[in-house]
């Protein structure tokens, strides 16, 4: 098996995937299309909103990308579809398990936050029930959105952790959004509230270089999950002491490689993070962070780790098994998880030997 085929079949866990950023071409399309047959005037073309192989953006530009896809998906309808849409993207390359997050919209007289939330809801649980995929949400809180939406943000997810159909479903919240928009600091008194209430916390944090604000996140002790942190480690832009706290605390980073390339907070694949993390064994996880935008798939993100870093097809097992230990599901979740990439693994396996 080649590299891509082999990539392709590992049973992989995706942990950082934001839901409008994932939209591939193929459903922008048909929202386009949607749009155009109600009448819709100056719509972007499809090439707008992907950034395709070895083209890059900056950063500004992906959230004025992401502003784009949030006009074309401001309706139930939209939501629903892309929902189903990348589900079935990530199940067709091979994820078995999936956090998925976004943030809650309300559009006047069109649809309330909790409907956006309840038909993301409803689209994953159609999709477990039709496919080998678990899947859970994350409630995204949008740090250029101000504190009040964020504590808004924090009560309809303790609403839907407390809810009778959906409160298995919902696993946590995630602070995300532009990384040079707002100061994290002031987010710390909703994490804190998030946590006693049980929710798990995954945060971007040093997506670009903040060390005052990453500094006094960790020092809270809260999180449970870091996304990107580009700028922690020493020999990428950070400092010992940010290092040290992630270490002490052992916190998982959830590591987006085309991502951070193509909207240019790393160089390239060679100067990414991954390889200072993974030489001290610190946990890290492989992910997409937005497959649409930045082009990608889970599989795709694994083979050009194992190009760039000279990883072994065991190294690529392993990565996917660790994966387990990050989630965000309860012990016995987890077990159960396991058993199932082992048996995937060790199919895997069987297959290569014949
Ligand atoms: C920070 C990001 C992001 O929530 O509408 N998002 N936040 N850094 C990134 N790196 C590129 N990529 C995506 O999905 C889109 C939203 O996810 C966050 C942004 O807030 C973006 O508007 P949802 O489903």
């Amino acid at each position: 098996m080649d590299l891509s085929e082999y990539c392709k079949s590992l049973p992989k866990i995706e942990l950082h995937a934001h839901l409008t950023g994932s939209l591939s071409d193929e459903t922008v399309l048909k929202l386009l299309r949607a749009k155009q047959a109600e009448g819709g005037a100056n719509l972007p073309q499809s090439a707008e909103v992907t950034i395709q192989r070895g083209h890059k953006r900056t950063l500004e530009e992906c959230f004025e990308v992401f502003r784009i896809l949030h006009c074309l998906t401001d309706n139930l309808s939209a939501i629903k579809t892309i929902a189903r849409d990348v589900i079935q993207e990530f199940v067709a390359d091979n994820v078995r398990y999936l956090e998925l997050r976004t943030t809650p919209k309300s559009i006047n007289g069109v649809m309330t936050k909790n409907q956006y939330i309840d038909t993301v809801l409803e689209a994953m649980i159609d999709e477990m029930k039709l496919n080998t995929i678990t899947i859970r949400l994350l409630i995204s809180i949008d740090r250029s959105r101000g504190l009040d939406d964020a504590w808004d943000t924090l009560q309809l997810a303790k609403q839907y952790a407390a809810h009778e159909r959906f409160k298995n479903l919902i696993c946590g919240i995630d602070i995300s959004g532009n990384p040079r928009a707002g100061n994290l600091v002031e987010y710390i008194p909703v994490l804190r509230e998030a946590k006693q209430c049980g929710l798990k916390l995954s945060v971007h944090l040093a997506e670009v270089v903040n060390e005052k604000e990453t500094l006094e996140v960790l020092k809270t002790e809260l999180i449970d999950r870091i996304g990107h942190g580009t700028f922690i480690h020493p020999e990428t832009g950070g400092s010992q002491e940010l290092m040290q706290l992630v270490k002490d605390q052992g916190i998982p980073l959830e590591l987006c490689l085309s991502s951070n390339i193509k909207s240019g907070t790393v160089k390239s694949a060679e100067a990414h993070h991954f390889s200072c993390w993974r030489k001290d064994k610190h946990p890290v996880v492989i992910c997409t962070d937005d497959k649409g935008v930045f082009s990608t798939t889970l599989s795709e993100e694994y083979k050009i780790c194992a190009e760039t870093f000279h990883l072994k097809k065991t190294d690529l097992r392993e990565l996917c098994l660790a994966a387990v230990e990050m989630t965000f599901l309860s012990q016995e979740e987890k077990d159960r998880l396991r058993q199932t990439i082992l048996k995937d693994l060790d199919k895997l396996t069987h297959i290569e030997s014949v």
